[in-house]
């Protein structure tokens, strides 16, 4: 079979501020190691876009995978009504490794929607977009270039909460990757393009403890040190910073971006329906929520098109999920302690306020 040809458009940040933290980094790296995937190239979104892709190129440095070119794209949000452009405090890009800067010296070969855009068509049928971040690089590529919603394989995107699954009523129903760019998203969701919503009900049944961190620091490369550093720099960012959702008394993040990685490897890692996804963007309380409806639903709402082109994730394989991305990452050799680990198998989402509030 040959490789999954795909984009990852990503807010990478480095885990050492609030809304930064690590999991595009380690979706990242799950790509990079997976010869299943062919990653054609990563393209930055949302805020401090050049900083980011600084950032991407390090982990790819990192990583071996200097081969894999890295495009800055926008950091307004599509309208530019919403808050953009640079962050209000900065985000401290050389956290996680303090004994090196953050860049590397390579140069841009593009614009992140420019990329998009040519890769798609010059290959029709054969990328896939996963999308990590706010969708605003993804929207303004099919307004741009309306074609390559039907040039484009699939779109994985981490994104939204249609709060259908048994942890539902537990969920933030405004998920960060839509509210930030709320316009962007209803562009995307309602272009007809093949969807795969990866939402609040599946990445808040992924977590990732100390436990998993210290397999990272024992495997003994860069970029896993790496990794496990701004993981335990996030942690701290939890405790510090937002003591209130840490509830369980156990350091835990999620591994939203990686799980969408690793449906183009296992599929059945998740069970989805086909819905019809609608975003809600006026400035109200409920801006940014995602509405999935059935598509036999759909009609008396008159949207106008009963085609459901979203399959939503409805639940994950967890503990598949763990295996896989453990061995990717080169420690299921050394996870002497699997089975006894908490990748939340449960509904229970006791810092689902942050996450759906983070990135
Ligand atoms: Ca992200």
């Amino acid at each position: 079979m040959s490789a999954n040809r795909i984009i990852i458009d990503t807010d990478i940040g480095t885990g050492a501020v609030l809304g930064g933290d690590p999991d595009d980094a380690i979706a990242l790296a799950l790509a990079m190691n997976s010869p299943e995937i062919k990653l054609e190239g990563v393209t930055t979104v949302y805020r401090d876009a050049i900083p980011r892709a600084r950032f991407a190129q390090k982990i790819l440095h990192l990583g071996g995978r200097d081969d894999i070119d890295v495009y800055p794209g926008l950091s307004e949000t599509m309208l530019r009504n919403r808050p953009g452009g640079h962050t209000i405090d900065g985000l401290p890009w050389e956290a996680g490794r303090q004994d090196e800067g953050v860049d590397i010296g390579r140069e841009w070969k593009g614009h992140a929607v420019d990329f998009m855009i040519k890769t798609i068509m010059d290959n029709p049928g054969e990328i896939t977009l996963v999308a990590l971040g706010p969708l605003t690089n993804v929207a303004v590529a099919m307004v741009r270039e309306p074609r390559i919603i039907q040039h484009v394989k699939e779109i994985i995107l981490m994104g939204g909460a249609h709060r259908l699954g048994g942890n539902g009523a537990g969920l933030n129903p405004a998920e960060a990757n839509v509210k930030r760019d709320p316009e962007a998203a209803s562009v995307v969701f309602s272009s007809q393009a093949p969807i795969v919503m990866v939402g609040l009900d599946v990445t808040m049944k992924v977590g990732f403890t100390q436990n998993e961190c210290d397999l990272l620091r024992k495997s003994g490369n860069p970029l896993n040190e790496m990794l496990a550093n701004m993981v335990e720099q996030w942690f701290e960012v939890i405790r510090t910073k937002r003591p209130d959702i840490r509830q369980t008394g156990q350091d835990k993040t999620h591994m939203q971006d990686p799980l969408a990685v690793s449906l183009l490897l296992n599929r059945s890692l998740v069970t989805t329906r086909k819905m019809k996804v609608t975003v809600e963007y006026d400035h109200r309380v409920g801006t940014g929520q995602t509405v999935a409806i059935a598509p036999e639903e759909s009609i008396w709402l008159d949207l106008g098109n009963t085609r459901g082109n979203v399959e939503a994730c409805i639940d994950v394989d967890s503990e598949a999920f763990r295996e896989l991305l453990l061995e990717k990452l080169n420690c299921k050799n050394i996870d002497t302690a699997k089975r006894h680990l908490p990748f939340d198998r449960s509904s229970h989402t006791d810092d689902g306020i942050l996450f759906g509030s983070a990135d």
